[in-house]
């Protein structure tokens, strides 16, 4: 599961970096220095919207708030119900499972080991991180 994230991280830069030569070339073509330069604030933007640093998340409507967290081993991770519809927080390995909850509930998870652990809300997402996902990252 932490190679499949890794692999999506990696996607995404290369993604960013393409995007950036591809606009950089459009706009200032053969001015290297320029590249240069955007492909680093290309890079600062994608850190700005890695992983939050909390232990507690929201299941909105129809979203994990935020999608990507850190926490460190040992930590428990708080959900939230606060979207109006229905939702679960199920590990993408269907290690821990919510069940169906409803606005105002809360489910708890405590992470005991360093890694990259990926869960869906069954009802609008998917263990691949489609739709309603999220991800925690335990370091
Ligand atoms: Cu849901």
């Amino acid at each position: 599961m932490a190679r499949q994230a890794r692999i999506s991280l990696i996607l995404v830069a290369t993604l960013s970096l393409f995007g950036a030569a591809c606009s950089s070339s459009n706009e200032t073509a053969g001015t290297p220095t320029n590249g240069a330069t955007t492909a680093a604030a290309t890079t600062a933007a994608a850190t700005t919207a890695a992983a939050v640093a909390t232990n507690s998340v929201d299941a909105a409507d129809f979203n994990f708030k935020p999608a990507a967290i850190t926490v460190k081993a040992g930590d428990t991770v708080t959900w939230h119900f606060v979207g109006a519809s229905p939702h679960t927080v199920t590990a993408a390995d269907k290690s821990y499972d919510s069940k169906v909850l409803n606005k105002g509930a809360t489910y708890t998870h405590m992470y005991a080991t360093a890694g990259t652990y990926q869960y869906y809300c069954t009802l609008h997402g998917n263990a691949t991180g489609g739709g309603m996902a999220g991800t925690v990252t335990v370091t």
